[in-house]
C-alpha cells in the first residue's frame, strides 16, 4: 500500500526544485515526474521525497560479503514468509485432503497467481499420479474410443491462455455467516487464482475420436479417490475447452490435477476437473454427485437453478481490506481485482460512501477474456468512517449485484455462486472490517 501525507508531498516537491539543497539529478527527475504525471500520481511519488538527505555510509555486513550461492528451484524471500494459503480442512485430521486452501489475495499484487499459492479445493487429496501410468481415455458416443499417454498428449498443438478459475464456494461465508466475519480477503474469498495455462484445444481430440450424432453431453471424471466427475455440454468443449499440461510455464503442480486436468474458461471451478482419466461423450447429462448434492443453487420460490455454468461478474478490493489498518489519513492507492465467466471485464467502478457515489477504476492492462484484471484508483482519506466498495461490470453488460439481490433471488440456504459486492468499513482509527451493506 502506498500511503503519504499530501501535504508533505507538496513541501518536499517546492524543497526539490531549490537548485541550493538538492542535486541536479534529483532536481530535473522530480519535475520530469511532475510533468509527465497526473497530480494524484505526483502525491503518490512522496515514499521517494521522503528518503533521507544523506548518502548512506555504513554498509551493512549482507552489502560487503559474497552472497548466497544458487539453488535449482527458487524459493520466495524468507522474509516474506507470511504470504501463504490459508487452509481450511472440512473434516479436520480424519480427512486431510478434504476441503481448500485459499489464496491470500490481499498479498498478492497484478493478476498472476504463483502456481505455490494457487488455491486448492479437492474433495479427498491429491492423487500420487505416476506420469508414465496416466492414460486419458475418449470414449461413448464417438466412432473410435482412444486412450493417450502423457507422452501422446505432448505432441499435439498446444495453446497458452491466462484465466481464472473460482470455485462456485467461493466466497459463501458472506452470505452465511450473519455477522461478517472478521478475517483476511484471501481466506474469505479467495477461492480464486489466474494462471497462465498451456494445453490442447479439446476439440482437436474429440475429431480425432469422431463424434456420433447423438453426441451432446461430456461427463469428465477425474482420477482422484473421490472420482469427481461433472457432465460438461458439448458446445463448450468444442468452443473453449482445453486439457491443461502446463502451469506459469511449468507442469502442472499435483495439486492443480498434474499430470493433466480440464479447463473450461470461466465456468465454476468444480467443472475444471483435475487429475482427468476420462471424457465419455453422452446423450444427456449423467447427474453425478457432485452436479446433485453440490453446486446447485436453491432459489426463494422452493425451485433449484439446475446448473450454474458460467461464473458471474465480480471484483474485490485487495488493498485496502479486513484485518489491515491505514496508518493516517492521506492518499491511498486502492488496489483489486475484477473477472467474469462472461468475458472480458469492461469497468470497475469504486464507493468510498458504500454505494452512493461511485467512480471509475483504471483497470491496469488490457483486460483478456476469463482472466482477472488488476484495477486501481487513487483514494484520500479524510479520517472519517468509510465504506470501500467495487463494482465491476462486463462485456455482455452484466453488473456485480448487491447482497441484497442475492438474498432475495435465492433461498435462506443459498451459498453458491456469491459474487455480490464486498464492503470494507474503514474506522476512525484506520482499522479495517468486513461489513454487510
Ligand atoms: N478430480 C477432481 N477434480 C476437481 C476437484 C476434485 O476434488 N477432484 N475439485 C474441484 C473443485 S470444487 C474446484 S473449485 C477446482 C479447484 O481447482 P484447484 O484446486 O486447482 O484450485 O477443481 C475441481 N476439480
Ligand atoms: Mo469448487
Amino acid at each position: 500500500m502506498t500511503r503519504s501525507d499530501p501535504k508533505s508531498v507538496i513541501q518536499n516537491n517546492e524543497a526539490a526544485i531549490n537548485p541550493h539543497n538538492q542535486s541536479n539529478e534529483r532536481r530535473n527527475f522530480l519535475r520530469g515526474g511532475v510533468k509527465a504525471a497526473s497530480l494524484v500520481a505526483v502525491a503518490s511519488a512522496s515514499p521517494m521525497v521522503q528518503a533521507q538527505e544523506s548518502v548512506q555510509k555504513d554498509f551493512p555486513a549482507w552489502s560487503i560479503t559474497p552472497g548466497k550461492g544458487f539453488s535449482e528451484y527458487g524459493q520466495p524471500s524468507t522474509f516474506e514468509f507470511n504470504t501463504k494459503r490459508t487452509i481450511a480442512k472440512a473434516y479436520g485430521d480424519l480427512a486431510p485432503g478434504t476441503g481448500s486452501t485459499r489464496t491470500p489475495i490481499e498479498k498478492l499484487e497484478g493478476i498472476i497467481t504463483p502456481s505455490g499459492l494457487h488455491f486448492e479445493r479437492s474433495h479427498n487429496g491429491s492423487p500420487a499420479i505416476i506420469p508414465k501410468e496416466y492414460v486419458l481415455t475418449i470414449h461413448g458416443l464417438v466412432k473410435q474410443a482412444l486412450n493417450f499417454s502423457i507422452e501422446n498428449l505432448l505432441r499435439y498443438p498446444l495453446k497458452t491462455r491466462t484465466y481464472f478459475i473460482e470455485c462456485a464456494g467461493n466466497s459463501a461465508q458472506n452470505i452465511l455467516a450473519p455477522q461478517p466475519v472478521q478475517a483476511t480477503a484471501g481466506s474469505l474469498h479467495g477461492l480464486i487464482s489466474c494462471s497462465d495455462w498451456t494445453g490442447i484445444p479439446l476439440s482437436i481430440l474429440l475429431e480425432e475420436a469422431g463424434l456420433d450424432s447423438k453426441a451432446k453431453w461430456v461427463l469428465a471424471e477425474g482420477a482422484d479417490a473421490a472420482a469427481m466427475s461433472r457432465s460438461v455440454p458439448l458446445e463448450k468443449i468444442l468452443d473453449d475447452a482445453m486439457i491443461a499440461l502446463y502451469q506459469n510455464g511449468e507442469r502442472l503442480r499435483p495439486e492443480q490435477g498434474y499430470p493433466a486436468r480440464l479447463l473450461l474458461p470461466g465456468w465454476e471451478g468444480n467443472m475444471n476437473v483435475k487429475w482427468l482419466r476420462g471424457l465419455k461423450v453422452t446423450s444427456t447429462p449423467t447427474h453425478t454427485k457432485d452436479e446433485t448434492s453440490k453446486y446447485t443453487d436453491p432459489m426463494s420460490n422452493g425451485m433449484a437453478r439446475q446448473f450454474t455454468f458460467e461464473m458471474g461478474v465480480k471484483s474485490i478490493i485487495t488493498n485496502p481490506s479486513a484485518t489491515m489498518k491505514l496508518p493516517i489519513p492521506g492518499l491511498y492507492q486502492i488496489s483489486g481485482i475484477a473477472w467474469s465467466g462472461a468475458g472480458r471485464i469492461l469497468r470497475v467502478e469504486i464507493s468510498s460512501d458504500g454505494g452512493k457515489n461511485w467512480f471509475n477504476a483504471t483497470l491496469d492492462g488490457e483486460s483478456q477474456p476469463h482472466s482477472l484484471v488488476r484495477f486501481r484508483a487513487p483514494w484520500n482519506w479524510k479520517g472519517s468512517p468509510a465504506f470501500l466498495q467495487s463494482r465491476a461490470t462486463d462485456e455482455k453488460g452484466h453488473v456485480q449485484p448487491t447482497r441484497a439481490v442475492y438474498k432475495a433471488n435465492n433461498s435462506v440456504d443459498g451459498r453458491y455462486h456469491n459474487n455480490t459486492i464486498v464492503t470494507w468499513a474503514v474506522e476512525t482509527d484506520g482499522s479495517v472490517k468486513n461489513a454487510y451493506l
